[in-house]
């Protein structure tokens, strides 16, 4: 939408997208026999009409077709890779922070094999770059993750490091000559589509539109102006360039991810479907409230231009919105991704500076109690497995935060050892287990 606003604005039409999905090619079955055309359904309060979106001009599958993906980011004509592929697409060895070279996937890429990974098929169609004679390139992640035009960076330099003497030089010399990783925020609540979706979408549109999306009205973009060579004029499209872009990703990672996650997790724990369900719950609100004024706001650093209580007041409104549908499963997927970057920050720096994060710690062990009671074929998390052997047979308090806390994938020695936070998630956890809702309501409520 922001490319597609871009052009309608300053009147050029020299940019499209080539999409490319990962692991699932759904979404470019989908577009390609549209020519890439998709609806854009905005739900909810200040909702625009549809929009149909013209910017894709291409969509791939890249797990089929790994050699076209490699052959676009090659291109003379591409001058800008986006990616977003979600926490776990990254492919980062939890204890190193770095890339994961034992995936098997990334050892593949490594191997010289179709690359099947984002960060190899980047990292490949560099390479070829180099012996094309093609111009500067951009890469630009867009996901929930701080510091993620450094950390692509990272990546892709891990893995050109990992290659052999005689391939590594060249590309990792290319790479600092004309490769820059800006790195960006990006805010809109997009849920899954659903059936019901596609036919509302139907009798607005009057045509079957199978790709089509439905998005909260809110978006936002800001991006790190270093760019290699030419980019659309997203800027026009209300993007904010800003140099400040690590504030802006704290800012929503810590308070509005956060509080999604604790949603979900409270949601999930008592049985409710959607977010906008479980914020309507008074005293899951007043957590919420609370786990930000208390435990995130005080230490983070805001970026110039955002006032803490009108973006924490927005994002429970966002929340509330009832037409988005947006599942608490979705929301709670992937936790052993999100919790870390999302809320054991916010643990950490509280713990740091002798307080105590209640809220923030209340999320967490909503999470143990989501991992604990959730059917072992049922946990949408990469680390599933992982988790499920790490739990013990006996499921009570005192026995799963223990075990789960010694997970190092997720919590570092710091935390794990660190007895304030067990203590709050124990009795968290507890009050989850034996009393529910009204133990919650109380405990909340009584502050
Ligand atoms: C959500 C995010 O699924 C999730 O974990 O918290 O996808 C959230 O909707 C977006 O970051 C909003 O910009």
């Amino acid at each position: 939408m922001f490319t597609e606003n871009a052009m309608l604005a300053n009147g050029s039409s020299n940019w499209g997208i080539v999409g490319v999905t990962q692991r699932s090619d759904t979404v470019a079955r989908q577009l390609a026999p549209q020519d890439g055309l998709f609806t854009v359904a905005e739900r909810g309060t200040g909702a625009g009409p549809l929009r149909v979106v013209s910017s894709i001009v291409e969509a791939i599958s890249g797990k089929d077709h790994p050699e076209a993906v490699v052959d676009r980011i090659a291109a003379s004509t591409t001058h800008v890779v986006t990616l977003t592929i979600t926490e776990k697409g990254y492919r980062i060895d939890p204890h190193t922070g770095s890339l994961n070279i034992e995936d098997p996937q990334v050892r593949s890429d490594l191997a010289g094999h179709p690359p099947q990974t984002a960060i190899g098929q980047i990292a490949r169609g560099i390479q070829q770059r180099t012996r094309g004679g093609a111009g500067p390139l951009t890469i630009v992640s867009c996901d929930n993750l701080p510091g993620n035009g450094e950390l692509t960076e990272k990546l892709v330099r891990a893995f050109a490091v990992a290659l052999p003497e005689d391939e590594a030089g060249p590309l990792l010399a290319w790479l600092d000559a004309n490769v820059t990783f800006p790195s960006t925020m990006v805010d809109r609540m997009v849920p899954a589509t659903t059936g019901d979706d596609l036919d509302a979408v139907e009798c607005e549109l009057g045509l079957r539109d199978e790709a089509a999306v439905v998005a909260e009205p809110f978006m936002q973009w800001v991006i790190e102006d270093n760019f290699a060579g030419d980019r659309p004029a997203w800027e026009e499209a209300g993007a904010l360039f800003s140099t400040d872009v690590a504030a802006w990703e704290a800012a929503k990672l810590r308070l509005l991810n956060a509080s999604h996650s604790l949603l979900a997790y409270l949601g999930l724990a008592i049985g409710k479907d959607t977010i906008s369900d479980t914020v309507g719950e008074d005293s899951f609100r007043t957590a919420c409230r609370l786990m930000l004024a208390e435990d995130a706001l005080p230490t983070i650093s805001l970026p110039a231009g955002l006032d803490g209580e009108t973006y924490c007041d927005q994002i429970l409104e966002r929340f509330a919105n009832p037409a988005l549908g947006h599942t608490t499963a979705k929301v709670g997927s992937d936790g052993s991704q999100k919790i870390g970057l999302r809320l054991l920050t916010t643990v950490r720096a509280n713990l740091d500076a002798g307080r105590e994060p209640r809220w923030a710690a209340l999320a967490v062990a909503a999470w143990m109690h989501h991992v604990a009671t959730t059917p072992r074929q049922e946990l949408n998390d990469p680390l599933a497995a992982e988790l499920q052997a790490s739990l013990p047979n006996d499921r009570s308090a005192a026995a799963v935060v223990p075990a789960l806390l010694s997970m190092r994938s997720i919590f570092d020695d710091g935390l794990a050892a660190n007895t304030t936070f067990a203590g709050l998630l124990t009795h968290w956890y507890r009050i989850i287990e034996t009393h529910g809702l009204d133990g919650l309501r109380n405990e909340i409520n009584n502050g």
